[in-house]
């Protein structure tokens, strides 16, 4: 591979069918029933997904962009180069640029997300418009990655891993220091990660971010009903729920559910599961931290804290974290 080669390679680990039944499945039939937020990633949630991050109200996605841009050079600095970088949940890899154009060319990139159709896009689109950088693309749930394919710019570079955009968020506190412990396994010692967490601040903001006066949201929300519907052949009636999106305090995260507005019984995969009027799905946890206690629960899982910045109005904050 020269300068001038552009190269991908694709690894599909996507998680069967089965494990999307199985779960909802489960979920439905608890006593507080919740499905877990990565369902929301089918092709059209990603696009919306994309849309969330473009909405006025929706201050995470520019606000990290602008922290990466600010700091551009101390970040890169403290990250270091000649480096393998794997990104997770990498989307749209919107983000990527800013830290590739800082960094310098790393030994590869490595983009993981849940959602096939637009990890192909965007691996495709990256490695185009950067040849001589090495594209691994891994269709895969993050969370259960034990380890990562044998490619040439894997073999021994330091290993960095990009988590931006507060995906954390969606992990309980005792999750995330799951998720990150694992990590730390993948990442060896050397390794680091960049990582991008929403922070505590005034409910209006959050209310507004995951309300918006567009309805994106709602769609987006809404979608992981159309996609059971498709998928899982279920009979739910889109209209007959409604997105509510709250802060709560005491836990300091924000909730997604979907609430039915009347009693009913929808059908999944032969199963039934009635509804009461007013009762919810759990759909989504965004968990908002102090710097200090997110550095503090990094610790826990085994990273040190080595520096974090942060924005003008201390909305978002990017840590870098070292095995
Ligand atoms: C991509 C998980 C960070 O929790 O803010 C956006 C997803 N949900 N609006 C978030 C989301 C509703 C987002 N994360």
């Amino acid at each position: 591979t020269g300068p001038s080669h552009v190269s991908l390679t694709f690894h599909d680990c996507q998680p069967a069918l089965a494990d999307f039944r199985r779960d909802v499945l489960d979920g439905l039939g608890r006593t507080r029933k919740a499905l877990a937020a990565k369902y929301f990633y089918d092709e059209y949630g990603s696009q919306l997904f994309e849309r969330i991050c473009n909405t006025e109200e929706y201050y995470p996605t520019r606000t990290e962009a602008g922290i990466l841009r600010a700091h551009a050079t101390e970040i890169a600095e403290t990250v270091g180069a000649d480096c393998a970088l794997i990104e997770y949940g990498s989307g749209s890899s919107r983000k990527t640029p800013l830290l590739l154009d800082a960094l310098g060319q790393p030994a590869a990139y490595v983009p993981i997300d849940i959602c096939k159709e637009q990890l192909l896009l965007s691996a495709a689109r990256l490695a185009a418009s950067r040849p001589g950088l090495e594209v691994v693309a891994i269709c895969a749930d993050y969370t259960q990655l034990q380890q990562l394919p044998a490619a040439a710019g894997l073999q021994d570079a330091r290993r960095v891993i990009f988590f931006p955009g507060s995906t954390i968020g969606n992990c309980t506190p005792a999750q995330a220091a799951h998720l990150l412990r694992s990590a730390a396994g993948l990442l060896g010692a050397g390794g680091g990660m960049l990582i991008g967490v929403d922070l505590k601040k005034d409910p209006r903001v959050l209310h507004a971010a995951y309300n918006d006066a567009q309805g994106v949201t709602e769609a987006f929300n809404l979608n992981l009903l159309t996609r059971i519907n498709r998928e899982l052949h279920a009979n739910f009636d889109v209209t007959a729920f409604r997105h509510r999106a709250f802060y709560h305090e005491e836990h300091g995260r924000v909730e997604m559910h979907l609430q039915s507005l009347a009693a009913q019984m929808i059908t999944v995969g032969g199963a039934t599961f009635p509804f009461l009027e007013g009762e919810t799905i759990h759909t989504e946890n965004s968990y908002k931290y102090g710097i200090r206690e997110f550095q503090e629960l990094a610790a826990s899982a085994g990273f040190v804290p080595a520096r974090a910045w942060t924005d003008p109005e201390r909305l978002f904050s990017l840590h870098y974290l070292t095995v």
